[in-house]
């Protein structure tokens, strides 16, 4: 019973001495309002200082023949959904050359499980039996600025007869401009080509508005298999 007491008590305590100090910081203030701090000021607008550029450089990195991967990539088609249309918009397909020129016969399409990964991919099969022919693939690149990459890049790999060679060209400027390079090594198995973009950079002048890949089945770059197959998957800048 004491102890209850006494615990109301110093509750009571407490309560008094709470109340005390209270009144204490009010006066201590004078009663007045508190007022908020003024705002602070705006900070001032943050400048970008514009980077100084030489005369006769380009905004590009460099691309040497030998330069690691960016590591920026873009893929332009694994072919995965079967759709004629790669992710930027561009189509692809077949051509051959026709009268009056010598005639080329070409057949291309997607087929499932071909791929790297077993995935689908791009079969072309080409017949330049006919002297004076030739043909290939062609794919369309829209525009593309490509100046952030290093390479373009295709799994690719020969299935039945198959040139170990093909040419390989990229056009810009609505292919007012062609560089052409070969691949070579083309083998039964898979490999990943990369070609490094500076291969094409003197005859195409740039790289900010590319327009076709093409790859070119002729006597000159596939001797003498005149007719093969070639697959091709994951095509990419990169
Ligand atoms: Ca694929």
């Amino acid at each position: 019973m004491n102890a209850i007491v006494s615990s109301r008590v110093r509750e009571w305590n407490w309560t008094v001495v709470a109340a005390m100090v209270l009144t204490g910081m009010l006066v201590g203030c004078g009663g007045s309002k508190s007022v908020a701090p003024p705002p602070a000021p705006p900070a001032p607008p943050k400048v970008e200082t514009p980077v100084a550029k030489k005369p006769g450089t380009q905004e590009t990195k460099a691309t040497p023949a030998d330069a690691a991967p960016s590591g920026a990539v873009k893929i332009l088609s694994d072919f995965n959904s079967f759709e004629r249309v790669n992710t930027i918009g561009g189509g692809f397909g077949g051509w051959n050359s026709t009268e009056p020129q010598p005639e080329a016969v070409v057949e291309e399409k997607i087929e499932d499980g071909v791929g790297p990964d077993g995935s689908p991919a791009w079969k072309i099969s080409y017949d330049i039996s006919t002297p004076g022919s030739f043909c290939g693939s062609w794919m369309k690149l829209n525009d593309f600025d490509a100046r952030s990459y290093s390479y373009l890049a295709f799994d690719i790999k020969g299935e039945g007869t198959y040139p170990t060679r093909v040419k390989c060209e990229l056009k810009n400027e609505n292919n007012a401009n062609v560089g052409r390079t070969m691949i070579t090594g083309i083998s039964d198995q898979w490999q990943r080509k990369r070609i490094p973009l500076a291969k094409f950079k003197r005859a195409l002048g740039n790289l900010n508005h590319l327009s076709e890949w093409v790859l070119v089945m002729d006597e000159a770059a596939v001797g003498k298999v005149k007719a093969g197959t070639i697959l091709v998957d994951n095509v990419a800048f990169e």
